[in-house]
């Protein structure tokens, strides 16, 4: 799919039309249009350009540069933009709390170009004085560019893993390959995967490693070899393929899906069971006879093990946990009744609520949550008072005529920076559910957003807590909050907890979910949707709760929608 170049492309237009100080209406339009691509959810290259200017965001002029993009692999007004302005400046901007202004007084002031002259100015702390920047400053674009670093070596497993399925896809269909599987990190649903690792078997490798390495979208074969070739993709990440025999596929699957600490452990476990474990399959020490191998599942059966799904394999207990037969049945992406977290174009999300209702339905689901935000969140188009009680009385309109289907009423409330919220009492209690969460203010010390958050847990009538930490993947860092002070407070007054599945939130994050889940918190899991392509980050959020040893009943929205009520309105009754 193109939409990840292209709105890579609209990103970068952005930034570098900041920087040069443009008009901050263009700047949002192209982050807007950026923002709706990526998350369309059907490819653009099959669109007409009728169908383009449908994309909220998209008229006549950006329609025809992703045209332009399409038919000359690139676009013309990005390239004099960049002809303009410094390309590493635009890296800058990746630093947080580094905003377009201070990137382009750098660039005057100090001719600051890239990453690494910005870090050696604030290492000497030659950056406190200027205009915005405090001395504290300068130790926050340390702790930034440090992150971006780690951040370039991994990307964010939303973007990767439609990229690995439509490569196993394509191989299953154009090479002659037998069985064909995903492994490494992605089978393992972690959150940053630093490479693309597949597996196969095939009666012809030598038509598998050519179908492979002339695949679309190569840009470089690494190493092509008789069973194993590697290269890398345009977007830069690096794919290696290896082709096994049938015979070995379980134990070759299980060695590369990792991760490495699980098969170390796997592998002493043989070791003292007098085995030996390998890619190739599980041995007798003795005499070297073969014992399984074929199936995955032999692996862990010879060993005394339940069959660990992939998930688990961090070495983090489940070995033991396998070994005496109490590991968690997680919860599966086919348990989910509802999302609780959803936005409509009354805010800023691009469907109306009636679509809302319909992408529900196709999914299965009984029941869905319309959360647009509260007027304290200008920038979203925050409702005010007026505008949420129009929309409850339209909810209440549709679920007359909606069967076995309900759409319940909601808003995603601002928690303003002392606590409180944007709306009172005699509102939110006409709402099934309330979602909170903190869009201000993130800078604040910890203890400060610790205790605002758990102000806003305190209001009887709120039901959640959105992504709680506020971090974005390779972008922001998670506020400084005690979240054990926060999962106490949630499980003390009944407040749920969000994972919120969008693929730079993942927030809760596995391990607070685990936490969360050994104190007892409500859970639920939402994909804080803007568009009807974002529904289907859901699984990544299922992905996090599986890594986060959670089972069904951990999570609230696998009930249906009377058990589900019951848990997120119970703490009004206690009052
Ligand atoms: P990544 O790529 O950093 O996101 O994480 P992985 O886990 O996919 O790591 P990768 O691609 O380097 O290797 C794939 C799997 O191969 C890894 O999970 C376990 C296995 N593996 C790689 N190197 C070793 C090793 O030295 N020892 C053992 N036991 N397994 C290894
Ligand atoms: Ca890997
Ligand atoms: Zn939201």
């Amino acid at each position: 799919m193109k939409n990840f170049d292209i709105s890579a492309i609209f990103n970068k237009i952005a930034d570098l039309l900041e920087i040069r100080g443009d008009n901050p209406f263009r700047v949002r339009a192209y982050r807007k249009a950026a923002f709706n691509i990526e998350t369309l959810g059907k490819d653009v290259s099959g669109l007409s350009t009728v169908d383009l200017m449908e994309i909220p965001g998209i008229g006549s002029d950006l329609a025809s540069k992703i045209e332009e993009y399409l038919r000359s692999g690139r676009i013309d007004a990005y390239e004099k933009l960049r002809q303009e302005v410094p390309e590493g400046l635009a890296d800058l901007l990746n630093v947080p709390g580094l905003g377009p202004k201070t990137v382009a007084l750098l660039y005057r002031q100090y001719k600051v170009k890239d990453l690494e002259e910005l870090e050696r100015l604030a290492r000497d702390h030659r950056l406190a004085g200027l205009p915005g920047i405090k001395e504290k400053t300068e130790g926050n674009i340390i702790k930034g560019i440090e992150m971006l670093r780690r951040a370039s070596s991994h990307y964010p497993l939303g973007r990767i893993l439609p990229m690995a399925e439509e490569i196993a896809r394509y191989l299953r269909d154009k090479a002659p390959v037998d069985r064909i599987d995903v492994a490494g990190s992605i089978r393992r649903w972690k959150e940053t995967v630093k490479d693309i690792d597949i597996l196969s078997t095939s009666k012809d490798p030598g038509a598998v490693m050519l179908a492979f390495t002339r695949m679309p979208g190569v840009k470089e074969t690494l190493m092509k070899g008789p069973t194993k070739s590697s290269v890398v993709m345009e977007e830069g990440i690096q794919v290696d393929i290896r082709v096994v025999e049938e015979d070995s596929y379980g134990s070759a699957l299980a060695y590369f899906t990792g991760s490495k600490a699980h098969n170390i452990r796997l592998r002493e476990l043989a070791a003292k069971a007098g085995m030996k474990l390998n890619e190739y399959g599980v041995f007798r020490e003795k005499d070297g006879k073969k014992l399984g191998g074929r199936e995955e599942g032999d692996i862990y059966r010879l060993l005394g093990l339940e069959y660990v799904p992939p998930e688990l394999r961090e070495d983090t207990g489940e070995i033991e946990a396998a070994a005496e037969g109490r590991l968690p049945r997680l919860v599966e992406l086919s348990d989910i009744r509802g999302d609780l977290h959803l936005h409509t174009s009354w805010s800023d999300g691009s469907q109306s609520i009636e679509d809302l209702a319909e992408t529900s339905i196709k999914r299965g689901y009984r029941y869905a949550a319309v959360t647009d935000h509260s007027k304290g969140l200008g920038v979203a188009h925050g409702l005010n008072e007026e505008r949420i009680l129009e929309q409850l009385k339209l909810i209440e309109g549709l679920n007359r005529r909606l069967k076995s289907f309900r759409v319940l009423s909601g808003v995603e409330i601002n928690i303003k920076t002392d606590g409180s919220l944007d709306f009172d009492a005699d509102l939110l209690r006409r709402l099934d559910i309330v979602v909170a969460s903190v869009h201000s203010g993130f800078k604040q010390p910890g203890e400060r957003i610790t205790k605002r958050i758990v102000t806003a847990m305190q209001n009887p009538y709120v039901s959640i807590i959105a992504h709680p930490t506020g971090r974005l993947i390779g972008e922001r860092e998670a506020y400084e909050m005690d979240m054990d002070a926060v999962l106490q407070a949630a499980s003390r007054t009944g407040t749920a907890i969000e994972i919120n599945a969008y693929p730079l939130r993942l927030d809760l994050s596995e391990s607070y979910a685990r936490a969360a889940r050994a104190k007892n918190v409500p859970l639920v899991i939402s994909t804080d949707s803007h568009t009807a392509g974002q529904f289907q980050n859901m699984a990544f959020g299922v992905g996090v709760a599986r890594r986060g040893w959670l089972e069904k009943s951990d999570v609230a929205n696998t009930l249906d929608c009377d058990g589900l009520l019951a848990v997120l309105q119970k703490k009004r009754l206690k009052k």
